[in-house]
């Protein structure tokens, strides 16, 4: 299989928490490297550009507010099967539908204030670590 890059975001609700550290070991753990990582706080462009393809979506607005509501830690992954595994890790969207061990189902609050993000597929996935890092901040 593969080895691949995907990128994620530990959302405002899981820093505001402390759940930083929470949620990189159960990352770490399951197999998959961290490349690059940093903490950041976007602002409203940024965030609405990174979203943009849900920019139809009746949630568009809150979704950008939620976003730069405080700091993220972004990061770029790697591994086998690197971007469905994350999926997988994360669980559904739905934090009440999400699979027991899956981030979202051991922190997620609600739809919105979901912990995590990961990419949706390999070309997402090399958007979004490039929306975030410049090679020279990814190691190896
Ligand atoms: P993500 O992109 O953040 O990894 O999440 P996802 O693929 O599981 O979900 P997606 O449909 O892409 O939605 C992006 C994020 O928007 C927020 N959301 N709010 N209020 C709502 O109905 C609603 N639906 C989605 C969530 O933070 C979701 O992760
Ligand atoms: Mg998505």
């Amino acid at each position: 299989m593969a080895i691949e890059k995907t990128f994620s975001i530990i959302k405002p609700d899981a820093v505001k928490r402390g759940l930083i550290a929470e949620i990189l070991k159960m990352i770490t753990d399951s197999g998959l490297k961290i490349k690059g990582m940093k903490m950041i706080h976007m602002d409203r462009a940024q965030a609405e550009g990174f979203y943009a393809v849900h920019k139809e979506r009746p949630f568009f607005g809150e979704l950008v507010d939620y976003m730069i509501s405080g700091p993220v830690v972004v990061s770029c992954l790697e591994g086998e099967n690197a971007i469905e595994k994350y999926r997988v890790l994360m669980g559904a969207t739905n934090p009440a539908q999400a699979a027991p061990g899956t981030i979202r189902a051991a922190y997620g609050l609600d739809i919105q204030n979901n912990s995590c993000h990961g990419s949706d597929g390999p070309d997402t996935a090399k958007t979004e670590v490039a929306y975030f890092f410049n090679d020279d901040e990814l190691v190896g």
